[in-house]
C-alpha cells in the first residue's frame, strides 16, 4: 500500500453543530495522521475555485453558498492508502444512505449537508492540499 496524502474539510454544518472534535476523533481512531489542520472561513472565490469541477451542475450555486455560510476546518491527512480509507470513513455523498459507523452517517443530514469532504483520487489530493495549505503548514 502506498503512503498517501489526502485533503479533508469539516463542512459548515458539522462545525456549527459542534462536531469538530467528534470528526477529528474518528480520523485519529481510524489511524490517519494529521499533517495540517486549521479553521477558516472560505471566501466565495475559494469555494467557487475549489468546486470548479461542479460548475455546470444544478447544485453548484447552493453548494458554494453552503460552503461560505460559516467556518470550516481544513485538514491534510496522511497514511497508507489514506485517500480510500478517508473516503470509506466518510461514507457515501448522500448522508441518508451512509452507515452508522461513518462520519456522514453520524453527523451528516442530507446529500448537501454531508459534514465532510475528502479527495477522490491522488491527482485531486495533489491539487486540494496546496489549495488550502502552504508547505510550511504541513508538520
Ligand atoms: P463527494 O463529496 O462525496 O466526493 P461530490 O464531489 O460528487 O461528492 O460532490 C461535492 C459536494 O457537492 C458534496 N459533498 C455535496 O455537498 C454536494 N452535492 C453533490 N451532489 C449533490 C446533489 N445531487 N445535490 C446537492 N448537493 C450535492
Amino acid at each position: 500500500m502506498a503512503m498517501e496524502r489526502t485533503f479533508a474539510i469539516i463542512k459548515p454544518d458539522a462545525v456549527a453543530a459542534g462536531n469538530v472534535g467528534n470528526v477529528v476523533a474518528m480520523i485519529q481512531a481510524g489511524g490517519l495522521g494529521i499533517l495540517g489542520m486549521k479553521m477558516i472561513r472560505m471566501t466565495r472565490a475559494q469555494a467557487e475555485g475549489f468546486y470548479a469541477v461542479h460548475r455546470e451542475r444544478p447544485f453548484y450555486a447552493d453548494l458554494v453558498k453552503f460552503m461560505v455560510s460559516g467556518p470550516v476546518v481544513v485538514l491534510a491527512l496522511e497514511g497508507d492508502d489514506a485517500i480510500a480509507r478517508w473516503r470509506a470513513l466518510m461514507g457515501p455523498t448522500d448522508s441518508t444512505r451512509a452507515g452508522p459507523d461513518t462520519v456522514r452517517g453520524r453527523y451528516g443530514t442530507s446529500i448537501q449537508l454531508n459534514a465532510v469532504h475528502g479527495s477522490d483520487a491522488p491527482a485531486t489530493a495533489a491539487v486540494e492540499v496546496p489549495f488550502f495549505f502552504a508547505a510550511s503548514e504541513l508538520l
